[in-house]
């Protein structure tokens, strides 16, 4: 085995993956469309540790706590990699960004740990074999695997070989931006596979979630295709609140969001009446994510700076996919 280092970007989905087919194999029950965030990466190494038995595991440059180690172990089982290393290994994982802030670490965290451990045992996987393992530790970095824009695909084989990424097109393609409004960064009551695994088994609604997105992928890809920024924007405001409404609607009901979510929400949509062009999305967290252009930033960024509510502004572009920083033996 070799030591190794690499990078992969976080992502945030425009439709939204909501639900599992299979648990197991973490297989998810909808397709789903990305951008990859460029500003968000997760950079992780392993080392061969020549005086140690046993592995260890840091994560932010501090000794991770045993859930999270527990996490790293498990899925190097579950992808059948843990015996390909014959020696012990130090694992660091580094975030850019908060890590309990709702950023979605999960989705750049696991790309970038199967990227550096398939390689470390001399594996030249393709992008899409790499997808697949990385959705079994988290169904959001099948997707990470990529650049620019994302189709997850929730695939039709029983054991998940094809629920796999595609890049629709790179980070060149089209030149956007993503204000993240950071309006907490206390970690979640409830993670998103328990989110989604009460939602599934309690919703009245899941069923007509599952089969209204597929036309929802169709409407996205299309309006990517055309460069339609307005519709890029609608369906993607569409696609979060359907999320959202369908978490609330389990039971216990699910709610992502604070007080300062809401009032965002309406300032994007009070923006847009003014004549700017904005629109927003929200993963399973309460930050508040602004898509724009490049040329507006400054005058949308000024508009949230005095904001009650808002902590920190994160401004990112369209990110690449993941890639391998150094390697050595
Ligand atoms: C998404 N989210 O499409 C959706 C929208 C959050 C809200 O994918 O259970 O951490 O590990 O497969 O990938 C976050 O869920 O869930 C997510 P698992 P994951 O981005």
């Amino acid at each position: 085995m070799k030591n190794t280092t690499a990078v992969a970007h976080s992502n945030i989905a425009l439709i939204k993956y909501w639900g599992k087919s299979n648990q197991h194999l973490n297989i998810p029950a909808v397709d789903s469309i990305s951008i990859t965030l460029k500003e968000l990466y997760t950079k992780t190494t392993i080392k061969k540790l020549e005086d140690s038995e046993s592995d260890s595991f840091f994560l932010d440059n501090k000794p991770a706590n045993e859930k999270q180690s527990e996490k790293v172990r498990k899925f190097l089982e579950l992808i059948s990699l843990k015996k390909e290393f014959n020696s012990a290994l130090r694992f660091d994982s580094e975030n850019n960004f908060p890590t309990g802030a709702g950023l979605a670490s999960s989705a750049s965290g696991f790309a970038a740990l199967t990227l550096a451990a398939t390689n470390s045992v001399g594996l030249d996987l393709t992008p899409s074999e790499l997808s697949e393992l990385a959705r079994q530790g988290s169904g959001s970095a099948a997707r990470s695997v990529f650049g620019g824009f994302v189709h997850m695909h929730r695939g039709k084989d029983k054991n998940g070989k094809d629920a796999v990424a595609e890049q629709l097109f790179d980070e060149n393609y089209w030149d956007l931006r993503l204000l993240i409004l950071v309006t907490s960064t206390k970690e979640k009551d409830i993670g998103s596979t328990e989110g989604m695994n009460l939602t599934a088994s309690t919703s009245p609604y899941y069923n007509s979630w599952i089969q209204s997105t597929n036309n929802d992928i169709d409407e996205m890809k299309n309006a990517i295709v055309q460069k339609d920024f307005e519709k890029v924007g609608e369906l993607a405001e569409f696609s979060c609140l359907k999320m959202h409404s369908l978490a609330m609607s389990a039971n216990p009901g699910i709610i992502y969001w604070n007080e300062y979510t809401v009032k965002l929400i309406s300032k994007v949509r009070e923006l847009r009446k003014k004549g700017f062009e904005v629109f927003f999305t929200i993963d399973a967290g309460p930050q508040v994510k602004v898509l724009c252009f490049p040329s507006d930033v400054e005058k949308v960024q000024n508009e949230f700076k005095n904001t009650s509510g808002i902590q920190q502004i994160i401004t990112t572009s369209i990110g690449p996919s993941a890639y391998i920083v150094g390697e050595n033996n």
